[in-house]
């Protein structure tokens, strides 16, 4: 181990909590492998050898949006040549694929202009009709500040008609990079990093969980990465409501950052490692295989991960940004990456709680 790292992992073994100049250290020592061992112990500590997925599918009812994020190949402008869903169209997408005995249904969407509110809670209490057994993971933070201001409610009384309708818990898309400076730059006209974190305060403490996520790899520093870090931290010490945190690997094709060269292994399984280090107080870490690759997820697994996402079936929004993973996987796949990099598959909810199944779907 390198001299540098010693304070640090003297610290995670006595389970104290890691500075930002920690952070920053984690991040810039060329020594990966002991920051990786660091984050497999801590990721050992909370989930011991499981490895979780789900049986998920992913449903996008629209990608037209008025927030023009430079990151972004999947929005499409109003009238430039976008789809969105009608109710009907929606749940045949969420049907697809419910043979692979689906538990979530992952809904986000463009900021569309003109969908009334009602299109929203009449979309969940459609697809609650249709599929009563599986969870809505639905809207980022971004999406409900949009809808709160197009159905002219306070955001608190939005989420709770949404969760009226059969909103269970949130995705935790829309964080992006906290950072005043690269938020700039990336997505101007996105709401502040502030907003994004008050509205996730306000899902948890109308009591559901949420995700956070982070876009890595574009024009951030790594003192933004880990300063976006703590500010999750911090607020997850308040509400206790984030389960998971995903490190999103950024895809430059199709977009306005297209310049910029794509996040390389390295930098994904550091930014797995450091972000379980730093959240001492998430329950788990996601390496998503759509993302980084089935195979750099696998050894996400050994980095300081925990779960890899699930099947998926149809992922639009980074494939729309030139993933060249396939757009889901199977319950079979999914069991053999866990079970080859070591570690026990458990089928998970929404939740984390196990699925268990007589026979596998
Ligand atoms: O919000 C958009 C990001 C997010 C690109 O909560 C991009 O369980 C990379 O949040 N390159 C959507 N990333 C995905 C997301 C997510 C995924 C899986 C699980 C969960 C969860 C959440 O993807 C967006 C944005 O941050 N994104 N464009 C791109 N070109």
């Amino acid at each position: 181990m390198r001299e540098e790292l010693r304070p640090i992992a003297d610290k995670v073994f006595q389970g104290q909590r890691l500075s930002f100049q920690d952070g920053v250290m984690l991040y810039t020592t060329p020594d990966l492998h002991t920051v990786g061992a660091l984050a497999n112990h801590v990721r050992e500590k909370w989930n011991g050898n499981i490895g979780y997925f789900n049986i998920n599918r992913h449903l996008n009812p629209t990608n037209v949006c008025v927030v023009d994020c430079k990151f972004c190949g999947f929005a499409r402008k109003p009238n430039k040549g976008g789809y969105t869903m009608s109710l009907e169209e929606a749940y045949h997408h969420a049907s697809q694929g419910y043979s692979e005995a689906v538990t979530e249904l992952h809904i986000v969407g463009g900021l569309h202009p003109y969908l009334p509110f009602s299109y929203f809670t009449d979309l969940l209490r459609g697809l609650k009709e249709r599929f009563p057994k599986v969870h809505l993971k639905a809207f980022t933070m971004v999406e409900l500040d949009f809808l709160a201001r197009r159905a002219k409610l306070p955001v608190e009384a939005t989420i709770q008609a949404l969760k009226d309708a059969g909103m269970d818990s949130c995705p935790g898309g829309g964080a992006e990079i906290f950072a005043e400076r690269a938020r700039e730059i990336i997505c101007d006209h996105k709401v502040s990093a502030e907003r994004w974190l008050d509205i996730a305060r306000k899902v948890h403490h109308l009591g559901l969980k949420s995700n956070a996520t982070m876009l890595y790899g574009h024009v951030e520093t790594v003192e933004e990465r880990v300063d976006h870090l703590i500010r999750l931290r911090e607020l997850q010490d308040n509400t206790g409501g984030f389960q998971c945190f995903i490190p999103l690997a950024f895809h430059p094709a199709n977009t306005q950052l297209a310049h910029l060269p794509a996040p390389t292994a390295m930098l994904d399984l550091r930014t797995i490692s450091v972000a379980r280090l730093m959240l001492d107080n998430f329950p788990h870490v996601k390496a998503y295989w759509i993302m980084i690759g089935a195979k750099t997820a696998q050894l996400g697994l050994n980095f300081g991960a925990d779960d890899l996402d699930g099947t998926v079936v149809e992922e639009k929004i980074v494939h729309m940004a030139g993933a060249q993973t396939p757009v889901g996987m199977t319950r079979t796949e999914i069991e053999h990456l866990i079970r080859d990099a070591g570690r026990d598959p458990v089928e998970r909810d929404t939740l984390y709680r196990p699925v268990h199944r007589a026979a596998a779907a």
